[in-house]
């Protein structure tokens, strides 16, 4: 391994207070497990329900140089707070993920593996193929995303099976190019980088997981969400 690989794995938090500190210990040890330098860094957006004040005692406990703290004001969306993490990222590969407990640190070092296999640009985390699977949606949830991939499936034929989930690990080059192609807010967001991502011929690739509805807290997709997902559809579809 060339000693200057390192990981960052960033780490969005809105009101996560229940879910940080079970992430972050799981992180920790799986991080140190696969022995793969490596920094988290959490980018908090003023929840108010204490996540930062739980975030500089998890600081205190594993250290600066694996917790960096990149808090803002307030709630300007994951987009931008994906952009905000990059900047402060020192790690070459970046690692995108929900504090919710939605995605497993155990994965990670498939990701990483999976990876350095091929020299991937990109590798996603996929609940459609091999052993991968979702628990904890109700049925109509799981047909919006089933729904939601068929369509751009069809329409923009991507070539990878899970566009819409946000556990994926990227070049850090190559993660700040995409996202400053994206026009996207919101949930089609992930599915705009992976068909930007296929445009511009990066390569991608997959490892199962299961994903785990979120344990503590309430999701963020609702009708409004579901309705840019269609728009956003059809304006990819016309203009890539
Ligand atoms: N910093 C920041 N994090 C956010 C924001 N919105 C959501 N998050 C976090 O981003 C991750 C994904 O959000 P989540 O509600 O789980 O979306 P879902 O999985 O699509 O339901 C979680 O870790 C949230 O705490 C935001 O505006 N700013
Ligand atoms: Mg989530």
């Amino acid at each position: 391994m060339p000693s200057t690989d390192k990981y960052s794995i960033l780490l969005p938090t809105y009101n996560e207070v229940e879910n940080l500190p079970i992430i972050i210990w799981l992180l920790i040890k799986h991080m140190n497990a696969s022995g793969y330098p490596y920094e988290i860094i959490i980018i908090d957006d003023g929840s108010p329900d204490g996540t930062l004040e739980a975030a500089k005692q998890l600081q205190k406990i594993y250290g600066e140089d694996k917790i960096v703290l990149r808090p803002r004001e307030k709630k300007l969306g994951l987009g931008t707070a994906y952009i905000h993490g990059i900047k402060h990222a020192t790690g070459n590969y970046i690692i995108i993920m929900d504090a919710d407990l939605s995605h497993h640190p155990k994965f990670i070092q498939e990701f990483i593996e999976k990876q350095r296999s091929q020299n991937f640009d990109i590798v996603t985390g996929t609940r459609y193929i091999g052993g991968g699977g979702v628990h904890g949606w109700d049925f109509k949830r799981k047909l919006i995303s089933r729904g939601a991939n068929l369509l751009t499936q069809i329409l923009l034929r991507p070539g990878v099976s899970d566009l819409t989930g946000s556990f994926r690990l990227y070049k850090k080059d190559i993660l700040e190019t995409l996202i400053k192609s994206c026009v996207s807010k919101g949930y089609v967001f992930q599915m705009e980088m992976i068909v930007r991502a296929r445009q511009r011929r990066y390569t991608i690739g997959e490892v199962p997981i299961s994903f785990v509805d979120r344990v503590y807290g309430e999701s963020k997709l609702g009708g409004s969400e579901i309705i840019q997902f269609a728009r956003s559809l059809l304006y990819l579809f016309a203009t890539t």
